[in-house]
């Protein structure tokens, strides 16, 4: 039986916000960085994940009851609040406290990087809570995703201050709305059963895959700008994302059967946990003058 409190906070979903983040703190260090501000990082990091959690277990319960516990990082119907042992109030305690710290380590770190913590935590609470349940609306919930993702690079990057550059954000909004779409649409049916009206029951599974086509083209574009134009480090960052987005794009249009998407959640998961040990080892690397490209 896995703890209640692991079962209320879902790290292991954290992931796909994980990834982002530490590509940007691996590219943003510099040997100038302050060490303290990345492990407070990381604790903003986590209080804003669990205080999205939270808000999204308490608005979700009822439909959380119904789920199957496939294509998810757990069943949800043992979600703690579905479940009934946890109650909403103490839930909502457990959130405040959550957003109030990640505010207050993000304020010791940057004014940048404090503001866009407190963009991330609303995208976070109008994602999941009435009246504004982006989650289930069509593009709403594909833009609380692209934003949360996006913005997160973006304060990563801020921590160190390297790297600030204008293309390499655009490419991370596009590749985090790439590798949304698929995980929406694996959702399709339990969604649709749920009365969810999210971009994949709106569109239908096959049209919002298609979409990641003319994305993923713009995405090329753009790190061919950023390998013509960049240093030896953000070279290799652009061919990574083509060698990556191109096979995902195609892999995932070509696993739908009927509305079914089959793609199993490690696909995502493993590959962004490994890449984000990458890059948090690289930013090491940086930190203690052990590599240097700039
Ligand atoms: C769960 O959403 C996802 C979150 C709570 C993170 C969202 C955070 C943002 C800052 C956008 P879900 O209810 O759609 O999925 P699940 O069914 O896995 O709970
Ligand atoms: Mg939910």
């Amino acid at each position: 039986m896995i703890s209640i409190y692991l079962r209320l906070l879902r790290p292991k979903a954290w992931i796909t916000f994980f990834f982002p983040f530490t590509v940007g703190l691996g590219l943003g260090i510099t040997s100038e960085s302050n060490w303290l501000h990345i492990i407070f990082s990381f604790i903003v990091f986590s209080c804003w994940m669990s205080f999205s959690f939270i808000v999204n277990s308490i608005a979700d319960k009822d439909v959380d009851r119904l789920h199957d516990g496939r294509s998810k990082d757990m069943n949800l119907a043992y979600q703690p609040v579905a479940t009934g042992e946890i109650s909403d109030k103490k839930a909502l305690y457990l959130g405040t406290l959550f957003l109030f710290l990640s505010i207050l380590f993000a304020w010791l770190i940057n004014p940048l990087f404090f503001i866009l913590i407190l963009i991330v935590d609303g995208v976070g609470y109008i994602y999941s809570m009435p009246p504004f349940r982006f989650k289930a609306r069509p593009v709403g919930d594909i833009f609380c995703n692209t934003t949360a993702g996006g913005v997160i690079f973006i304060a990563g990057l801020s921590i160190g201050g390297a790297n600030m550059n204008p293309l390499l954000m655009i490419g991370a909004f596009l590749m985090a709305s790439i590798f949304y779409i698929p995980t929406v649409v694996t959702d399709y049916e339990f969604d649709s059963e749920a009365g969810l009206k999210t971009s994949a029951v709106y569109f239908s599974p096959k049209k919002l895959l298609m979409a990641m086509y003319p994305l993923t083209f713009i995405l090329i574009i753009i790190c061919l700008i950023i390998f013509i134009i960049s240093n030896v480090e953000l070279k290799v960052l652009a061919l990574i994302a083509i060698f990556y987005s191109i096979p995902s794009t195609i892999v995932v249009n070509k696993n739908l059967v009927g509305k079914r998407l089959y793609i199993h959640e490690n696909w995502i998961l493993v590959p962004f946990m490994i890449l984000s040990i990458v890059f948090v080892g690289y930013g090491a690397l940086k930190l203690f003058s052990l590599l240097n490209f700039s």
